[in-house]
């Protein structure tokens, strides 16, 4: 948090040096319009998709039918790693966290009866960004509409995937490539498209408080700029179409301040490079409200807390918004609960004036001193960067990954101890447990629609002619000098599905796998004087002393699902109680957590999910380790798991579930009991270990 000051006066402001500029002028801090929303409100954009092109398309009508102003399309997480919908890697997440899109003729259902040329169309999209733009561009020109007149967003980050998100297929070298090939496609071919939507937003959700939300960020679009300026590209014909992409949490005033000093960071770093036109240094942004600020306890409270993260982004100035539903940390939104995010934002919109104002916070002594410590602070770690040799290198070294796990870490501390208040989770914890009925998703039925789909696609097709173009992209893939888009759209218009179009880049680039990482030390530091935590260390001391060895636990992540925020802080938790601790590779398969499991004698199988394939995923491993080995391992669950689902994971073995907002004494202290529970059924003397 940027440090406050009990009150502020004119002192604070005195010196600041765009303390008179003007909303519309460089460099931008107080807005990049005159008259902002008074000519134009921020567009109503949630972001939206699950199951198959026709159920999401329905929902994208409803949403433009009852006052949404922009599409935004979620894609599974198969789409997102390139797996067409009938690749066995694949076949648990489709249709989960997003629509299934695998071939043009799925895009085209997608938009079907929405005219391209009147909507602006944002696509979430890293890693499969070729043929996902193709796809599009191939749907919009075969329904009629021109190139010229497609408008809205690809967010084509991919730095920030290796960050956080977790969705990227090649490595970061041939990545880059890949974007800088779609900015600069877009910017001769489809001049109204924003090419990219650099993202911060990822960042908050994993861990980084705004200061370092916005320093990656910028780091990131540094690194873009010069990938995209190496190309020849001039920064006045490209750079008004590279957006911003923000989350915005629960801290009010210094989100505010962060999206101020976004743009004044923005202008002064594309002026420095040599930009002329107020176009090119206008920061836009879009924004989101925090998925991780929202709870599962209590889920009504979640409409209270993204109403005022909505007003930090609006006052903050953003043109495009993401509320989030109060179900969040349930499931998919329901359709009650997606109207209701959206009418979060039409009644800010219509009923309260604060469109009426550019910048209403401007002049405030508070407001404008904080923009300027934010940016300074900003500026402090974009240093940093530099001096690490920038922002690939920082990535390398582990240390962007240790700052976000870091601040995670410290932040999760914080609540555990109840320094950092969470209502209904932390404090007046209700005893009321009724929970509203979630989205149930029938992703069997899509998964066996689309493997027709794909079959019948395959069937009428011209086969050579598929087989040329995908050979083409291969080809292209080798030569630093084509342009991938341009190929991919070849193949696409050829009907060659999404997953065909990634194996033939395959061919030239190698399928991407990190490690994973946790902290050990930061979360017992930050709790070292807590009663509560040290009354958890003794059970754990208490059960080492009876096993004659630390308890040891393997924790996993299954499928495609790449969020790891969760995950990673349970092991450096579980590590500083005393446990030993390891923590599978991303998109582990059974078989290779039996392997793991074989390697080492472990107490504790944790299993974290949160792409809603939970059954199906844990089900496989299950069986593939044997009901043996539930009677010897306490296999536990945790992530975004709907109550409905407890019964049939209890049924198949597992002993324990945390949802989101589980303390980490509740999580350590269970993991305890079930151990010791275990040891005594197989027999072994039952021993008080308290
Ligand atoms: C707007 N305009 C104005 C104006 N306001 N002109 C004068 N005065 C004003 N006050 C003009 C703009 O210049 C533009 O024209 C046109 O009106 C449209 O306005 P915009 O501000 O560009 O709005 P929009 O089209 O909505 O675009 C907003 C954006 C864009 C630039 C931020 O990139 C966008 O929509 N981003 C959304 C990204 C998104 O939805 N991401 C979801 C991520 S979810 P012109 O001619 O200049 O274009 C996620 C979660 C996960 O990532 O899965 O992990
Ligand atoms: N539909 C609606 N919202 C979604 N989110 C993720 N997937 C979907 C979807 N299919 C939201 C959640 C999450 C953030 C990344 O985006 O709020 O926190």
């Amino acid at each position: 948090m940027v440090e406050r000051k009990p009150f502020y006066s004119a002192d604070d402001i005195r010196h600041l040096e765009y303390q008179h500029s003007r909303p519309g002028e460089a460099p931008f801090l107080r807005g990049p319009f005159t008259q902002m929303y008074r000519h134009k409100p921020w567009t109503i954009r949630q972001y939206t998709g699950f199951a198959n092109a026709e159920a999401s398309n329905a929902a994208f009508k409803q949403t433009l039918a009852e006052g949404g102003q922009g599409l935004s399309v979620a894609f599974d997480l198969a789409t997102h790693l390139g797996f067409d919908s009938d690749h066995p890697a694949a076949q648990a997440d489709v249709a989960r966290t997003g629509v299934a899109i695998d071939s043009v003729e799925d895009m085209k259902r997608l938009f079907a009866g929405i005219d391209l040329s009147r909507v602006s169309v944002s696509m979430t999209m890293n890693g499969a960004v070729l043929p996902i733009m193709a796809a599009f561009i191939v749907a919009g020109e075969e329904s009629g509409v021109a190139r010229e007149q497609l408008r809205g967003t690809i967010q084509n980050d991919i730095l920030k995937e290796f960050m956080v998100r977790n969705t990227y297929i090649f490595a970061p070298k041939p990545s880059l490539r890949i974007c800088a090939d779609v900015v600069d496609y877009l910017s001769h071919a489809l001049p109204n498209f924003n090419s990219m939507s650099i993202s911060g937003y990822h960042f908050q959700e994993a861990g980084a408080e705004p200061a370092l939300e916005l320093a990656l960020t910028l780091a990131n679009a540094r690194a873009y700029l010069d990938a995209i300026s190496a190309r020849g590209l001039d920064l006045d014909h490209f750079c008004h179409r590279l957006s911003f992409f923000f989350g915005v949490g629960m801290n009010f005033f210094d989100e505010i301040a962060k999206l101020r000093a976004a743009r004044l960071l923005w202008c002064e770093e594309v002026e420095h490079r040599g930009a002329r036109s107020d176009r090119a240094k206008r920061m836009k942004m879009h924004c989101q409200t925090s998925g991780w600020s929202l709870t599962a306890q209590e889920p009504h409270n979640n409409l209270i807390r993204t109403t005022i993260e909505a007003m930090a982004g609006v006052f903050g100035g953003t043109q495009s918004l993401h509320t989030n539903a109060y179900d969040e940390a349930l499931s998919l939104p329901t359709e009650h609960s997606a109207r209701l995010a959206r009418n979060t934002q039409l009644i800010l919109q219509q009923e309260t004036g604060i469109c009426d104002v550019a910048d209403p916070w401007g002049g405030s002594y508070m407001m404008e001193s904080l923009t300027q410590q934010m940016a300074d602070k900003v500026r402090d770690y974009l240093r940093q960067i530099d001096a690490m040799g920038g922002i690939l290198a920082a990535l390398e070294s582990g240390w962007v990954s240790e700052q976000i796990h870091g601040q995670a870490l410290r932040a999760q501390s914080r609540i555990d101890n109840g320094q950092r208040p969470i209502i209904g989770v932390n404090r007046f914890v209700s005893d009321d447990e009724a929970r509203p009925p979630v989205r149930a998703i029938d992703a069997d039925e899509v998964l066996h629609q689309q493997r027709q789909r794909l079959q019948r696609l395959k069937e009428t097709r011209d086969t050579s002619r598929v087989e040329a173009a995908l050979a083409d992209l291969t080809t292209a893939a080798a030569s630093p000098t084509a342009n991938l888009l341009a190929f991919t759209i070849e193949a696409i218009r050829a009907r060659a599905t999404l997953g065909e179009c990634t194996q033939a880049l395959l061919k030239q680039m190698r399928r991407h796998q990190a490690d994973a990482h946790y902290l050990a030390g930061r979360y017992g530091l930050e709790r070292r004087q807590d009663t509560q935590w040290r009354s958890v260390r003794r059970e754990v001391d208490a059960y080492h002393q009876l096993l004659g060895r630390a308890p040891r636990a393997l924790l996993v992540k299954l499928g495609l699902d790449g969020h790891d925020r969760g995950v990673r802080l349970v092991a450096s938790g579980l590590k500083d109680a005393g446990f030993d601790v390891d923590i599978s590779a991303l998109f582990s398969t059974p078989e290779q957590v039996q392997r793991m499991l074989d390697s080492a004698p472990y107490d504790a199988l944790g299993i974290s999910l949160l792409s809603g394939a939970h059954l199906p995923l844990v089900e496989q491993l299950l069986n593939t380790l044997g009901p043996q080995s539930c009677d010897r391992l306490g296999v536990f669950v945790g992530g975004i798991i709907p109550d409905q689902d407890i019964p049939a994971l209890t049924a198949m073995g597992v002993d324990a579930v945390f949802p989101p907002g589980s303390s980490m004494e509740a999580i350590i202290r269970k993991l305890i009991t079930v151990l010791a529970d275990k040891r005594s059924a197989l027999g072994f003397k039952s021993v008080s270990y308290r």
